[in-house]
């Protein structure tokens, strides 16, 4: 029997976004609702990727990127929106009102603002402010990639938050996918990107067969890390087309992990990037290059947080 209606999402913060997907999901509500409601949930949260309470770029500046995506392959997203509290909202905005996919900078925010969305500055909390002062130091600004996978601490098991060495939480990138009652998938991301990237710099979450991809024939893939490695292979699409070849989900999202380690395996260990998956039967996976990825599912039976294999 297919595992339906199932919300998985990346990160131990998933559990949070699956209980508000799952407000729609478990009564019966569409796909695309849920997962939307799933990033809008985050979003209102303060933490260090995701929403305006995000970290800034090099800059000191919050730029927010977002993206969904139906069953129908229609898609929206916005990229390095400045003070938009809703990001995904306005990806969703794109999808259904233009005929466009992907709107960046002040041509988002001007969009975002014909249609209802009002302009709030970014929280700058103290972490984000001390974090970003203490980059500066370092970083002597210039951008330093891969910033988010400095090795980080883990308190209180393999499940608890894990922390930046300078002790600010890490809760990462938020990617979802769903399928509901009726069989249909779909996914959404969110977040305020790699801390401290270049201002104008897009990673892969807004970027449709990057961060995010559906295929409602064959299942959806979502994607956290380093940008820029993701995107170098298609990432969630190339795990989609391996589902499609007869892999598993979490085979699927390792041959994608072995594409970007097969490349440049020296480089590979200084980076993080994790998928994950589903399939039309509702069996998910993930797979990541280091260990730490986790991510969260919700069923009618199962309410989690599963640990990702890695490669190295
Ligand atoms: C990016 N993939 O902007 C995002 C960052 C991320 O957990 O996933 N952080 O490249």
């Amino acid at each position: 029997a297919v595992n339906k209606p199932i919300v998985i999402s990346t990160w131990d913060s998933g559990m949070a976004v699956n209980a508000a997907a799952w407000k729609i999901l478990g009564t019966g509500g569409k796909s695309v609702d849920a997962v939307e409601a799933g990033a809008i949930s985050i979003e209102n949260e303060i933490n260090c990727c995701v929403g305006l309470g995000g970290y800034p770029d090099r800059d000191g500046i919050v730029t927010l990127d977002a993206c969904i995506m139906d069953e129908h392959a229609n898609c929206g997203a916005v990229a390095g929106l400045e003070q938009i509290k809703h990001p995904i909202s306005v990806a969703r905005k794109v999808m259904e009102l233009t005929p466009h996919v992907l709107l960046v900078g002040n041509g988002a925010q001007q969009f975002a603002l014909e249609n209802g969305f009002t302009k709030e500055p970014a929280v700058l909390s103290k972490e984000a402010t001390d974090a970003y002062n203490n980059w500066l130091k370092e970083g002597k600004y210039k951008p330093v990639i891969n910033i988010e996978n400095q090795p980080k601490k883990t308190f209180g098991g393999p499940f608890a938050p894990t922390f930046f060495n300078d002790g600010t939480p890490n809760h990462d990138t938020m990617g979802l996918v769903a399928m509901d009652a009726t069989g249909n998938l779909s996914g959404a991301v969110t977040t305020s990107g790699m801390a401290f990237k270049i201002h104008g710099r897009v990673g892969d979450s807004p970027v449709i067969g990057a961060g995010l991809f559906v295929d409602n024939e064959v299942g959806a893939a979502t994607s956290s890390g380093t940008g820029e490695e993701v995107i170098r292979i298609c990432g969630t699409h190339l795990v989609v087309e391996f589902m499609r070849q007869g892999y598993s989900p979490e085979m699927a999202c390792k041959k994608a992990v072995e594409r970007i380690v097969n490349r440049d395996k020296a480089k590979a260990k200084t980076l993080q990037v994790g998928f994950l998956a589903m399939n039309k039967k509702g069996e998910h996976g993930a797979y990541a290059i280091q260990k730490g990825f986790v991510y969260s599912i919700k069923t009618n039976t199962e309410n989690r947080i599963i640990a990702a294999k890695h490669l190295i």
